[in-house]
């Protein structure tokens, strides 16, 4: 059997089915109202606390070295920890907060004073 080139035409292509077009409505867009997930992370507070050994002077030091603060205002956190027992020389994220206790350690061992600070979450 002999085929033949097929005489049927072929359909024209059918344009897409679109949604009629709408007024524009000038652009607004409105972003959903989410509760927020994520929360900030918890800070923690490097505090001195005052023993009756160490000298003033070396407290002042360590507080500019390791807190980066100005002998002024060491001084005025030195006096503070002389006189109310404790106070706080920085806030910082966990991690660093920690090496800042590690590295106030170190420095008074190596001095051989009983300087002693402590870490704990900002309320
Ligand atoms: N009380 C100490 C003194 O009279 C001084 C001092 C201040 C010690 C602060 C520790 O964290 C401290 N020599």
């Amino acid at each position: 059997m002999i085929f033949m080139a097929s005489k049927t035409p072929t359909p024209a292509p059918v344009a897409p089915r679109t949604r009629p077009k709408e007024a524009d409505d000038g652009g607004d867009v409105v972003l959903e109202r989410r509760t927020q997930k994520t929360k900030p992370p918890q800070m923690y507070q490097v505090v001195m606390l005052n023993d009756d050994y160490t000298p003033m002077e070396f407290v002042v030091v360590v507080i500019q070295e390791f807190f980066n603060k100005d002998r002024e205002t060491a001084t005025q956190i030195m006096l503070k920890i002389h006189l109310d027992g404790k106070a706080i020389c920085g806030v910082y994220s966990r991690d660093v907060a920690a090496t800042k206790v590690d590295q106030v350690q170190e420095a008074a061992r190596q001095a051989g004073h009983p300087l002693q600070c402590v870490s704990e979450p900002v309320e």
